[in-house]
């Protein structure tokens, strides 16, 4: 695939603010790599994003798998964030009723509004998922990403369920930056494409996830790579981040010149 537009020229195409934040890291840091920190402790969680802080473009967290939560957590995240300049997405996907997703996204014990730029829902709710959300988030300068495709291996998300989803996210594009696809999914460059299940060494787990290299993801026009396993389970972490933020910034390079 060709890439028509560069990250940086398509900042002007999006007007929510974490997205043109997100799109100028990359390009800062020549990243397009976010790594999925599945930690079940806090000091793990916060060793492995100092280590490879200056690798990513965006952490991706799963907030709720850490046996040892504490607001303190998401400040020593945040100023990680700001010190080694990456977003932070909370990989909650979000799939209820409107009040509910409410109540999910600014309450209980993560109040992740509070902290996290980026958030995800599924579309099979409907869109008056993405208003609620909206409400709660815009006026926080947060963003929503909405889950087109899945990597999981039988995933129902797929055709015309992507197709709907796209058509979903056009009625609120200041709020849904974009998509977690496995592939472009859009001729319009204001969405942003993220996709998991990347891995060099395998091409699934156990458990139904599949995987691609990040030149396959890049190629199929995704523009953020999220690696979990491939580089936390490595001997060496940030030689791996190391290792995937250059090839997916090589396939994006080649992408764009090709
Ligand atoms: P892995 O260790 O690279 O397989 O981790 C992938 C991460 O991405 C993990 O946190 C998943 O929850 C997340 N993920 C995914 O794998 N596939 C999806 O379709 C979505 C999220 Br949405």
């Amino acid at each position: 695939m060709i890439r028509e537009y560069s990250y940086e020229q398509r900042i002007e195409f999006c007007s929510n603010p974490v997205a043109k934040k997100l799109l100028s890291i990359c390009k800062e840091k020549q990243s397009n790599l976010c790594v999925a920190a599945d930690f079940t402790s806090s000091n793990a969680l916060i060793a492995f994003a100092e280590l490879v802080g200056s690798e990513i473009c965006m952490l991706k967290t799963h907030i709720d798998i850490l046996h040892d939560f504490h607001p303190n957590t998401i400040k020593k995240l945040q100023e990680l964030s700001h010190k080694e300049n990456f977003v932070i997405f909370e990989d909650r996907k979000f799939a209820d009723i409107g009040n509910t997703v409410q109540l999910q996204y600014q309450g209980g014990p993560f109040k992740m509004v509070e902290w996290a730029d980026l958030i995800n829902a599924h579309s099979v709710v409907g869109p008056d998922i993405i208003s609620a959300l909206k409400n709660i988030g815009l006026s926080s300068n947060r963003a929503l990403l909405l889950l087109a495709e899945m990597s999981s291996s039988g995933t129902l998300a797929k055709e015309e369920y992507t197709e709907a989803t796209l058509k979903m996210a056009e009625q609120h594009e200041d709020f849904v930056i974009g998509f977690i696809c496995l592939k472009k999914i859009s001729n319009n460059p204001k969405w942003i494409y993220f996709t998991p299940g990347i891995q060099f060494a395998n091409d699934k787990d156990d458990l139904g996830q599949t995987y691609q290299t990040p030149d396959s993801a890049i190629k199929a026009g995704s523009d953020i790579i999220i690696v979990g396993r491939g580089i936390y389970q490595a001997e060496n972490p940030k030689q791996a981040a190391s290792e995937y933020r250059k090839a997916g910034w090589s396939s994006y390079a080649f992408s764009l010149s090709s």
